[in-house]
């Protein structure tokens, strides 16, 4: 079942919303014992990237496009960093509708490329960052009259709501920590709104400390003011001007949370732990959270035996290329036994 029919009484669904659908949402709660221990937390990561299109933005799309179709929009646009692009495309490509993406050229993870263009949509390549496009975007929406997809539209922040009710469903309360990357600032104020509205629906008691995470090149929310030339291997965010910057703000300081950045090193490092000592890989942005953590418990920080869910926002196999960056290379044997066991350790011990 998807987002739409499992959470309807929560949604702002008509008798006249179409009923969109791709089986987005309920993701896995991971428990991650290996890294939780290194850090002395009991560690949990929303693994995200087993949405449709491979990141958390399905749950807000499935949403903004059923709300486009009921008011009769006529084609989709969006600037994208990569995640919406190929969650808007895929979208349009289920309820038959026209889709505009605009992406800073040359600045966009193979995977998500190759996803909006496969779904059908039309890309255009802005030669700006995201934030040019963005703007672009609004003013071409208002041009044409087309329904703007990106978190502008209330819609999404709505439908991303979604992923901290899963997360209260699953724990049957609200973690101590909700981690989670910030770029344009959505999503950090959607689970915060999420979990308010599961509080004051009595199904938790009390809601989590948000802890959000920036890279340290496109580090806004931390040093107060929008940074013009936001530069980051975690392509997903790098975002200099988030739009969302105010309410999120709202939910760090309601939530008694804090906004911190972390380094291009500590991100990389993070998703290797996390793939590594965790199973999962996800993409660099998603592994903010991570690096973030192992920061404050390097700072001493890091309360010990606190509950921390990690929202692992976006699949790794979207950005092949930074995982093989560091990733190591295979080892090539010739086709004999010899060769293969000469590779082989007998302890089998990793
Ligand atoms: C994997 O796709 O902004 O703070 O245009 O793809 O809600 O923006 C993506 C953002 C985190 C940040 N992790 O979320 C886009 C876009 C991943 C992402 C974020 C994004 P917001």
């Amino acid at each position: 079942m998807g987002l739409l029919a499992r959470y309807a009484p929560l949604l702002p669904l008509t008798a006249s919303t179409p009923s969109v659908n791709l089986e987005e949402g309920n993701t896995p709660l991971i428990r991650l014992p290996r890294v939780g221990e290194q850090l002395e937390i009991d560690l949990w990561g929303k693994f995200e990237g087993c949405n449709p299109s491979g990141s958390f933005k399905d749950r807000g799309m499935v949403l903004a496009v059923a709300k486009a179709l009921e008011d009769g929009a006529r084609a989709l646009i969006c600037a994208s960093t990569g995640n919406t692009s190929a969650s808007a495309a895929a979208y349009a490509a289920a309820t038959g509708l026209p889709c505009y993406v605009l992406l800073p050229a040359g600045r966009v993870a193979l995977g998500k490329l190759a996803q909006a263009l496969i779904y059908g949509a039309t890309v255009v390549a802005v030669r700006g960052n995201f934030d040019r496009a963005l703007e672009l975007a609004r003013e071409a929406a208002k041009e044409r009259g087309f329904a703007m997809v990106n978190s502008v539209n209330p819609y999404r922040l709505v439908g991303q709501r979604t992923g901290a009710w899963e997360v209260c469903d699953a724990l049957s309360a609200a973690p101590d920590w909700h981690a989670i990357p910030v770029g344009n600032a959505g999503n950090v104020s959607a689970c915060w709104a999420g979990y308010t509205e599961y509080r004051r629906l009595g199904k938790i008691p009390k809601t989590p400390r948000m802890m959000g995470f920036q890279a340290a090149g496109a580090a806004p929310l931390v040093t107060g003011r929008p940074c013009p030339d936001p530069e980051t291997v975690a392509t997903a965010i790098r975002i200099g001007n988030p739009v969302s910057a105010d309410l999120a703000r709202a939910a760090i300081t309601e939530s008694g949370g804090e906004f911190n950045s972390v380094t291009d090193e500590e991100i990389l490092s993070a998703q290797r732990l996390l793939a590594s000592f965790g199973g999962v890989f996800a993409e660099p942005a998603s592994c903010a959270p991570l690096a973030g953590l192992v920061k404050l418990k390097r700072l001493g920080r890091l309360p010990r035996d606190i509950r921390v869910v990690m929202v692992l926002t976006g699949n790794g196999l979207k950005d092949p290329d930074t995982a093989m960056k560091q990733a190591g290379r295979p080892i090539e044997v010739g086709d004999t036994l010899k060769e293969l066991l000469s590779v082989l350790r007998p302890g089998g011990v990793r």
